[in-house]
């Protein structure tokens, strides 16, 4: 039976046509693996995490794949600013609005530069201020600190007057979802995108005895299932504290339909996909597109709006 359900969707007045894409920074470097993830069955993409000057990142090896996701210390490896500005000026040019352009300045200084770049620019997309990368050397990250936080966007709303999102790193206690509530609710962002990997974890080759990758000593971004629960109670605890004019991303644990279903259930309005999608590639997206579709069907959902946020407590 052919299934009729909807996994359209629609973050800050932008249609997307499937709620999924990938998650910033797997396999999205390179304007290859970017076009690679817009002829698939997502709903768009997000560009890796940019720095106004290109980035070699930190030493391998670097990540590897664990039997329930991943660990990695990249260190924000891309191309620099104007190769993604000018990818994604390009999609635009060609009608596409489903490109989500993402910038991590390694200070602040540089993150309200390229804001200003971008506010200059005749780009009019999303874009998506990453406050949340583990693995700079000698830099924290930038979401722990919430004055950081309420300064950075203070600075960035005085001059910036496009949809702008922001990625957060996960947080574990109820009072700093309060905290940090109640200062993204001052700013008009478009969305928030919830959560980045949980940092510096430290995954351990028993045989050999060591760390399995080599910056900083092992610690690295944890991802992938074992940071569902993370996850789906910080889409969870936004939703039911952010404006509602404030969308949301759930990032995090996604590797099937049913995964999804349940970001959706906490309120998520697109997903996206990291660690799953590394080894699988963009064909993870149509496979998982099928499962959510089944789930739906049987439910007797047409539309993601029918079960958005609708979490049961007991
Ligand atoms: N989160 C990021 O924001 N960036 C990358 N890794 C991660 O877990 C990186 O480049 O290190």
């Amino acid at each position: 039976m052919q299934t009729k359900v909807s996994l359209q969707s629609e973050l800050a007045g932008i249609h997307f046509d499937n709620l999924m894409m990938n998650a910033a920074g797997v396999r999205c470097s390179s304007v290859v693996d970017l076009n690679k993830i817009m002829v698939s069955s997502a709903g768009g993409a997000i560009t890796k995490s940019a720095t106004i000057e290109p980035r070699e990142g930190n030493e391998s090896p670097r990540m590897q794949g664990l039997p329930l996701g991943s660990i990695n210390s990249m260190g924000l490896p891309n191309h620099g600013f104007d190769y993604y500005l000018d990818y994604v000026m390009k999609q635009q040019e060609a009608g596409n609005n489903n490109i989500i352009m993402s910038i991590a300045g390694t200070s602040i200084d540089e993150n309200i530069e390229m804001l200003h770049r971008l506010q200059a620019s005749d780009f009019d997309g999303l874009v998506e201020l990453n406050l949340s990368c583990p693995n700079v050397k000698g830099k924290p990250q930038v979401g722990y600190d919430f004055d950081a936080v309420d300064q950075v966007l203070t600075e960035a709303f005085s001059f910036y007057n496009k949809r702008l999102g922001i990625k957060l790193p996960p947080y574990f206690d109820l009072t700093q979802f309060d905290q940090i509530a109640a200062v993204l609710n001052k700013f008009p962002l478009a969305y928030v995108n919830s959560i980045n990997s949980i940092g510096n974890g430290l995954v351990i080759d028993p045989e050999t005895e060591a760390v399995i990758i080599k910056p900083k000593g092992g610690f690295g971004g944890i991802g992938g299932e074992y940071v569902k629960p993370t996850a789906l109670a910080n889409v969870r605890a936004f939703r039911l504290r952010l404006n509602p004019e404030i969308g949301i991303i759930g990032t995090g644990g996604i590797k099937s339909g049913m995964d999804v279903f349940e970001h959706v259930l906490c309120g998520a309005d697109l997903v996206q996909i990291g660690t799953a999608f590394g080894p699988e590639g963009p064909a993870i997206f149509e496979r998982i597109s099928r499962e959510l579709e089944e789930i739906m069907d049987q439910k007797g959902y047409k539309s993601l709006d029918e079960f958005r946020g609708k979490l049961k407590t007991l």
